[in-house]
């Protein structure tokens, strides 16, 4: 399998390097699509070192991260995703790519916060958690998963914390509203706006795996995260 950046795309002379390129959603969800298996790691040091953009999936237990990945990518069991808080133990990776060339991997963090994890077992996972965050090298944007019924968590605080100089230095951030099918569409909006001003400069989006909410804006997102517009002529080095 052969793993390499995209080349710049040909016809976006013209974007700035700080706008993003333009796509339409059939574009960006017909590249999700193309999400393959390609490893599991119960840490950071058993992942192989990629030079692709890395897209993780965090949040906590439960918030819907796996379905989120296999709604995005329309493969009904690439994550594993259960009603089973938990289920999601190892950082599972899935390679994105048309004609067999991988241009970036999808991440798929196991959730905090689940109570019934002993509370050994809970630290050693912060402690993954944290160190794949702060040094994966090739990590380019992270999606936090957050149940709007329930708000940031104070993991989800700790987790913000965590990666504040890596979003200042010009990590993605993008907070996904999931399951907004559970909310009326006052309380979305309202959860949209809350979110807006703690999220500290990120993308919000509101979610429904079963409604099919969302799923054009995220895909459109993290296409344009992945295949960021080449620098103008002259921009080279700045
Ligand atoms: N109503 C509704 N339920 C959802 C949605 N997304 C996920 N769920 C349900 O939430 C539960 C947890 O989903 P998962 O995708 O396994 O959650 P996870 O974040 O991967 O969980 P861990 O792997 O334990 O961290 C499952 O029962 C899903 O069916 C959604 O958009 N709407
Ligand atoms: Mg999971």
């Amino acid at each position: 399998m052969t793993i390499q950046p995209s080349p710049p795309t040909p016809n976006a002379s013209d974007a700035s390097a700080n706008e993003p390129q333009m796509v339409s959603p059939v574009v960006a969800l017909g590249w999700l699509h193309t999400a393959k298996f390609l490893t599991t790691a119960p840490q950071l040091h058993f992942l192989p070192p990629l030079d692709v953009p890395e897209i993780a999936f965090v949040g906590r237990s439960n918030a819907g991260k796996s379905t989120c990945i296999n709604t995005l990518t329309q493969q009904k069991q690439l994550a594993f995703a259960s009603k089973k808080p938990g289920r999601t133990q190892h950082i599972n990776l899935f390679s994105l790519g048309k004609q067999g060339v991988t241009d970036a991997v999808l991440a798929d963090l196991p959730g905090y916060g689940y109570a019934a994890v002993p509370k050994q077992d809970k630290i050693r996972w912060q402690q993954v958690m944290a160190n794949y965050l702060v040094t994966r090298e090739n990590l380019k944007a992270i999606v936090l998963m957050c149940d709007p019924r329930h708000g940031l968590t104070e993991l989800d605080q700790v987790l913000l914390e965590v990666v504040r100089p890596r979003v200042e230095e010009g990590l993605k951030f993008l907070v996904v509203l999931t399951k907004a099918d559970k909310l009326t569409r006052a309380e979305q909006s309202k959860a949209l706006s809350i979110m807006q001003l703690q999220a500290g400069g990120g993308e919000v989006r509101l979610f429904s795996a079963t409604k099919r909410q969302g799923i054009e804006e995220v895909a459109t997102l993290l296409w344009q995260w992945a295949h960021p517009a080449p620098p103008q002529e002259g921009e080279a080095g700045q």
